[in-house]
């Protein structure tokens, strides 16, 4: 098994704790690599590395911003090189389909050559100030060490949307990937050094989130924390955070809604329906788990939606032919087979799957069975909470007004989704409801030029888009006396 180490200071290192932890293959449910155990040494040396890069004499502060962008376009590239093997390695540590990682990773060179793009259109602006012999303008600088802290799901596909904003804004970075799924991560580290970025520029730390995550958030020289995984997580790293006063961004996943009106196209909405829960083994943040359908087309909708899920392959996430894989780790297959057992005692009716796959191309991976429930009462906590897996609640509606009430009845806003002919129907109900992103007669489509985030407990913040760079700036306001004149000193100007 290979042995990672860790990268401090543009030098791979050893943890000090001298220990590693199995990186687990959740086809195989074996060990397959070890991942260094950070601890808060480590973090300690990784921020003082990060903190010694920014400083006002680095090489990388007084590299142009023009220079910023050119390497994080030579980073793109190299990941456009390295995309296959870098594919195959996160669908060994994470289980995801390799058509899925594939593609993710064909895609992530655009993050950053979109935000190497934006490197040197970082601009302040003058401001026609009201005060008489005074000029005004502002300043876009950098906040200084980012902490990068990712989940298991996408591993470097959610760590591209940080660190591209995070680098072309000129601060430096420490990562600390999922203790799940670290591998991809380390063999990334390689690239910044081979793009050119200085040392300690980024740092990596991988380890558990009390051991590493808690003393990388509370560190007094970190400056801005961007987080990205489950709300409880979430929550806590906030609170951390806000003791030091620090910037944050959260994307804690959601309990999203598929809306599917009676004018729909009922095959692009059945299919969407499927994409939205099933695909990615429903372990993303934007998973449609909630798919409210019109009363009257119901009872037809779910038998097309049933029909079109039991065909759903279930196996090898390497073999191209498998639509469905393993849940990423052991801990979240349980969580999901419990949530099924809690629907199942609250009175859901299971309509397909509803327990964990026995079927003999699944060997000893942790698999759950595609499952749907319907008879879902808003008050189950199957209608209310992320359940991350291929778990989907069927839940009918009587009209617009409704379907707004029982979609918008979360503490979550990540995404939605609208199936419509009527564009009357789709604007209105982009305005009405309540997440971050909303799709009309499509699902899960994300892009690097289009901002991502939540509403209500699903975040704060954008990732992608040009918004997401103003998450990496702060604004110094500078005034300047061109009038030579000396006004009353006891007086505000
Ligand atoms: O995530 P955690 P977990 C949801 C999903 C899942 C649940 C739990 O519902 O079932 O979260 O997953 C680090 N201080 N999502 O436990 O704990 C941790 O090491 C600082 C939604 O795997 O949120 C990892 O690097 N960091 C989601 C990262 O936080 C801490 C994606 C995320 O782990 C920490 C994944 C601490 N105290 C899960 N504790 C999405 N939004 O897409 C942990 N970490």
């Amino acid at each position: 098994m290979k042995k990672y180490q860790l990268l401090v200071g543009g030098e791979w290192r050893d943890p000090s704790s001298g220990a590693w932890l199995e990186s687990m293959n959740p086809f195989t449910g074996a060990p397959w690599a070890l991942v260094p155990r950070g601890g808060k040494a480590d973090v300690d040396a990784a921020v003082a590395a990060a903190k010694a890069a920014f400083c006002r004499q680095s090489e990388w502060r007084r590299m142009t911003a023009t220079g910023r962008g050119a390497l994080l376009h030579r980073l793109g590239d190299l990941v456009a090189v390295e995309a296959e093997r870098l594919a195959e390695i996160e669908t060994r540590d994470n289980g995801k389909l390799l058509a899925e990682m594939r593609a993710q990773l064909n895609y992530i060179p655009q993050w950053f050559r979109y935000f190497g793009g934006l490197a040197d259109k970082i601009e302040g602006r003058v401001i026609p100030i009201d005060k008489p012999g005074v000029f005004n303008f502002t300043r876009e600088e950098p906040l200084g060490v980012v902490a990068a802290i990712t989940p298991w799901n996408s591993p470097l596909l959610l760590a591209a949307w940080k660190l591209a904003p995070a680098l072309a804004a000129g601060n430096t970075v420490v990562w600390k990937p999922s203790e799940f799924s670290s591998v991809s991560a380390l063999e990334f580290g390689e690239l910044f050094e081979r793009a050119g970025f200085p040392p300690g520029v980024v740092n990596i730390i991988t380890g558990f989130g009390n051991e590493v995550g808690e003393p990388l958030v509370t560190h007094p020289d970190v400056a801005k924390v961007a987080f990205t995984g489950g709300d409880r997580t979430g929550e806590q790293v906030y609170q951390m955070a806000a003791r030091g006063i620090k910037h944050v961004t959260l994307e804690l996943g959601g309990k999203s809604a598929n809306i599917v009106f009676d004018d729909a196209d009922l095959t692009a909405a059945v299919n969407g329906v499927v994409s939205g829960i099933f695909a990615a083994t429903g372990q993303t943040c934007i998973a449609g788990s909630r798919a409210l359908i019109h009363r009257s087309i119901y009872p037809e909708f779910a038998e097309r939606l049933l029909a079109l899920a039991r065909t759903a392959r279930m196996g090898d996430p390497l073999d191209s032919g498998t639509q469905v894989g393993p849940i990423t780790t052991r801990p979240q297959y349980e969580k999901v087979l419990d949530y099924i057992r809690i629907a199942k005692e609250e009175g859901a009716l299971c309509r397909m799957g509803g327990a964990a796959a026995s079927r003999p191309e699944c060997g000893s991976g942790w698999f759950v069975e595609p499952t749907i429930f319907t008879d879902v009462r808003p008050e189950m906590r199957i209608a209310n909470e992320e359940v991350f897996g291929p778990v989907l609640s069927i839940i009918p509606f009587d009209d617009e007004e409704d379907a707004i009430r029982i979609a918008n009845n979360t503490v979550y806003g990540l995404a939605a989704g609208v199936w419509t002919a009527s564009m009357r129907r789709a604007l209105m109900m982009t305005e009405r409801l309540e997440a971050g992103t909303v799709w009309v007669n499509t699902y899960r489509a994300i892009s690097y030029m289009s901002p991502f985030g939540g509403y209500k407990r699903s975040g704060l913040g954008r990732e992608s888009g040009a918004e997401a760079i103003r998450e990496y700036l702060q604004t110094k306001s500078v005034w300047i006396d061109i009038s030579g004149s000396s006004p009353n000193p006891f007086v505000m100007r």
